[in-house]
C-alpha cells in the first residue's frame, strides 16, 4: 500500500530524530493522527489538554535537550491556541516545529467552519511557514522546516489541508524529482575570526575591575566561564536564563541581575571598568554599565546581537564555550584581585540576608521559606521550571542552582502558565531525572488541566504552587511602578491539593513554615505526580535589591490613595526593611 502524505510527514520527522510530538487531535488533523497511531513505536504522541501547553512543551523540550521540539494542533482554534507557546520559543530562541491542520484544499478561504488562515496568523512567529500542496510536497517542505528551525533557532510551521493528509504520494510535478532533498543538518564550528579575538583580548587585558555577564548562550560554557573569571579576577553575573550556567556555590558568581537579582551583581556592573558579555541579550538596559563607564567585549553566536544593548569594542561571533577556549590562552592574569574579593565579601552578606529571609517561622508563611526549603532538597539532576510572577523572584534568589541542574522559565516572553507544561516536557525528555515546577496560583490555574496529563502518562513531576490568592506581581507593580492602588488582582481560592487528588495524583498542603521541610520531603519522595500547595503571605513584596527613590515615592502614593490592606502591606515591608538593617 502506498504511503499517505501523513505517513511521509512522520517518516521525515523520524529521519530528523524526532521522538515526541506534543498535541491534541481534531477533525483538521485526523490523517496525521492516523499516521502517528500507526507509527507509535517510532514517535510518541503526548496528548495534552490545551494546545498552548503543547507549544510550551515543544519549547521546553528544545530548551532542556537542545533538540527540535514538535507540536501538533488542528485547524482554526487548535492552531490559534498554539500561538503563545510558539512565541515563547521564538523569543527564547528555541527550535520548534508546529504542524497544523486546515480545511479541504479546494475549500480554503470560502467561509468554511474553522476557516482560519493559520499561515497568515503564524507569519510573525515563524522563521519558516508553508502550506502542504500535496503528498509530493511533504518531504522537501518538512526537511526545510526542520532545518530552518534548527539553523535559525526559531519556529517553523507546516499547515496541512485535511484531505491532502490522506493523499497517496504517487503523483508529482515534472520538476519534483523524487528524494531530491536531504534530512542532513550541517553544523558550523561557530568560531570568531582571529582579528576580533586579538581585539577582544586587548580590551580585556587592559581592564582592572572586570565583570562577566553570562546568559543562556553560556549554559554549556560553565567551566570555561570559571577559568576566565579566575584569570581576569572577574565576578560572573547571571542573566535569568543563564541561571544554571554556573552553580550558586561557585565563589566566582554573584548570582542574578535586574529587579530580581542580587545587590553584589548590581554593584559589579555599576563599578566595573570592563565588561565581558557571554551569550546574553539581558533586556534591562538600565542595569548595564553607564555610557562611558566600561569598555566591553561580547560573545554571541548571532552576529545581529553584537552591540545590541551595550556599546562593545569587540564582538566575537561564535559559540560561548568554543570562543572562550580560544580566548583563554590570549588572556593575562589580572593581578588586581580586589574587585572579585569585594564581590565575594558582598555575596557572604547577601547569602546571610537570603538565609534570614528564608528562615522566618512566622505565619502566614513567607514564600521565600518555601523556595529555600525546596531548593535545599532538590537533587543534582533536578530540572526546575518556573512561571512569571513574584515566584520568579523567589526562584531567582532562593532556589540555588546546584552543578548539573537545569533551570528555566519563559524568559523573554515572560508568559504565565508555562511552568507546568515545561515540567511535563522535562520529565518526558528525561524520565529518570527529578522534574519540579515552581509556579504561582494565577499561572497554574491557566493550564492546570495538564496535571491530568502528568497523571495519564505516570510522570512523577512535582509542582509547588505558591498560593497567595492574588496575581501578586501585578499587585506590586501597580503600587510600586505607577503609585496606584491594586485593582483586579484578587484570585478566588482553590484547594489545589484536592484538585490534584481529583485528577488522580497526590496533593499536599503546607501552611505552617515549621512543617515546610517535612511536607516537602514527603512530597518529593512520592512516586507519582504531586501538587504541593504552599499557602503564603500575600503581603510579602518582591523587593528589588536596591529600591529607587521613585519606586518608594510611588509606593507611598499608592498606600495614600487607599490600596486595600495597606496596613498589612506597610507593616510587612517595614519589618523586611528592619531585618535588612539589623
Ligand atoms: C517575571 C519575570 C521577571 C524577570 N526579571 C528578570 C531580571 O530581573 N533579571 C533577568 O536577568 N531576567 C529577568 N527575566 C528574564 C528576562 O526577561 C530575559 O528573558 C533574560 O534576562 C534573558 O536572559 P539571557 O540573556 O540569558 O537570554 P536571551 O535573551 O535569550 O539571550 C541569549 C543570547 O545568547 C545567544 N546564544 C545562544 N546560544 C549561544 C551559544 N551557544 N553561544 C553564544 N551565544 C549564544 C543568543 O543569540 C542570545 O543573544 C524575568 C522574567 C520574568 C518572567
Ligand atoms: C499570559 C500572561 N498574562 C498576564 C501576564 C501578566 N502577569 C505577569 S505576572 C502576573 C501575575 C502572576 O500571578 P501568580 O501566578 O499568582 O504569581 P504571583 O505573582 O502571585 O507569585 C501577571 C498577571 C503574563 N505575564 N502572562
Ligand atoms: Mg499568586
Amino acid at each position: 500500500m502506498a504511503k499517505t502524505a501523513s505517513d511521509l510527514l512522520i517518516d521525515t520527522l523520524r529521519d530528523w530524530g524526532v521522538e515526541v510530538v506534543f498535541g491534541l487531535p481534531g477533525d483538521g488533523i485526523n490523517g496525521i493522527m492516523e499516521a502517528l497511531r500507526q507509527q507509535q513505536d517510532e514517535i510518541r504522541f503526548i496528548h495534552v489538554r490545551h494546545e498552548e501547553s503543547a507549544a510550551f512543551m515543544a519549547c521546553a523540550y528544545a530548551k532542556y535537550t537542545g533538540r527540535l521540539g514538535v507540536c501538533l494542533a488542528t485547524s482554526g482554534p487548535g492552531g490559534i491556541h498554539l500561538l503563545n507557546g510558539l512565541y515563547d520559543a521564538k523569543l527564547d530562541g528555541q527550535p520548534v516545529l508546529a504542524i497544523t491542520g486546515n480545511a479541504f484544499h479546494d475549500l480554503i478561504d470560502t467561509h468554511q467552519q474553522q476557516d482560519v488562515d493559520l499561515n497568515r496568523a503564524f507569519d510573525d512567529v515563524s522563521v519558516y511557514n508553508t502550506r502542504i500542496m500535496g503528498a509530493a510536497h511533504v518531504e522537501n517542505a518538512t526537511n526545510l522546516a526542520c532545518r530552518t528551525a534548527l539553523s535559525y533557532r526559531g519556529v517553523a510551521h507546516i499547515n496541512f489541508p485535511v484531505d491532502t493528509q490522506e493523499k497517496e504520494g504517487g503523483e508529482r510535478s515534472a520538476r519534483n524529482v523524487a528524494r531530491h532533498s536531504a534530512e542532513v543538518f550541517g553544523r558550523s564550528a561557530r568560531l570568531p575570526c582571529e582579528e576580533d579575538l586579538r581585539r577582544a583580548a586587548e580590551v580585556l587585558n587592559a581592564g582592572e575591575e572586570i565583570a562577566i555577564l553570562a546568559g543562556q548562550g553560556a549554559l554549556d560554557a560553565g567551566d570555561e566561564l570559571v577559568r576566565v573569571a579566575e584569570i581576569l579576577s572577574a565576578p560572573i553575573v547571571k542573566a535569568l536564563l543563564g541561571k544554571a550556567a554556573v552553580p550558586d556555590d561557585s565563589p566566582y558568581t554573584t548570582g542574578g541581575i535586574g529587579l530580581l537579582g542580587t545587590k553584589p551583581s548590581q554593584e559589579a556592573l555599576e563599578e566595573c571598568d570592563t565588561l565581558l558579555l557571554v551569550g546574553t541579550s539581558f533586556p534591562y538596559i538600565e542595569f548595564y554599565p553607564k555610557p562611558g563607564q566600561a569598555r566591553a567585549v561580547q560573545i554571541d553566536v548571532d552576529p545581529a546581537r553584537i552591540g545590541l544593548r551595550c556599546p562593545v569594542e569587540a564582538g566575537l561571533v561564535g559559540d560561548s564555550a568554543r570562543t572562550l577556549r580560544l580566548l583563554l590562552p590570549m588572556l593575562k592574569r589580572n593581578e588586581k584581585r580586589r574587585f572579585l574579593e569585594k564581590a565575594q565579601d558582598a555575596m557572604r552578606d547577601w547569602w546571610k540576608l537570603m538565609r534570614e529571609q528564608s528562615s522566618r517561622m512566622e505565619k502566614p508563611m513567607k514564600p521565600q521559606v518555601v523556595a529555600w526549603e525546596l531548593g535545599k532538597r532538590l537533587s543534582e539532576d533536578a530540572i526546575v521550571s518556573c512561571d512569571s510572577g513574584t515566584i520568579a523572584t523567589w526562584f531567582a534568589r532562593q532556589i540555588l542552582v546546584k552543578r548539573g541542574q537545569k533551570h528555566s522559565l519563559s524568559g523573554n516572553l515572560a508568559s504565565m502558565a508555562n511552568g507546568l507544561p515545561y515540567t511535563i516536557a522535562a520529565q518526558i525528555a528525561f524520565p529518570g531525572r527529578q522534574c519540579v515546577g515552581f509556579v504561582g496560583d494565577g499561572g497554574f490555574t491557566m493550564l492546570m488541566g495538564e496535571f491530568a496529563t502528568a497523571v495519564k502518562y505516570k510522570l512523577p513531576i512535582k509542582i509547588v504552587v505558591v498560593k497567595n490568592n492574588t496575581l501578586g506581581q501585578i499587585k506590586w507593580e501597580q503600587m510600586v511602578f505607577l503609585g496606584n492602588p491594586e485593582y483586579g488582582c484578587d484570585l478566588n481560592p482553590i484547594d489545589f491539593a484536592a484538585f490534584a487528588r481529583a485528577c488522580g495524583g497526590a496533593g499536599f498542603t503546607i501552611e505552617d513554615p515549621e512543617d515546610c521541610g517535612t511536607i516537602l520531603d514527603q512530597a518529593l519522595s512520592t512516586r507519582g505526580p504531586a501538587v504541593i500547595e504552599a499557602v503564603v503571605d500575600p503581603f510579602e513584596p518582591p523587593m528589588p535589591a536596591r529600591v529607587t527613590a521613585r519606586q518608594a515615592a510611588h509606593f507611598a502614593e499608592s498606600l495614600a490613595k487607599g490600596t486595600p490592606n495597606r496596613k498589612e502591606i506597610a507593616l510587612t515591608i517595614l519589618s523586611d526593611k528592619v531585618r535588612e538593617l539589623v
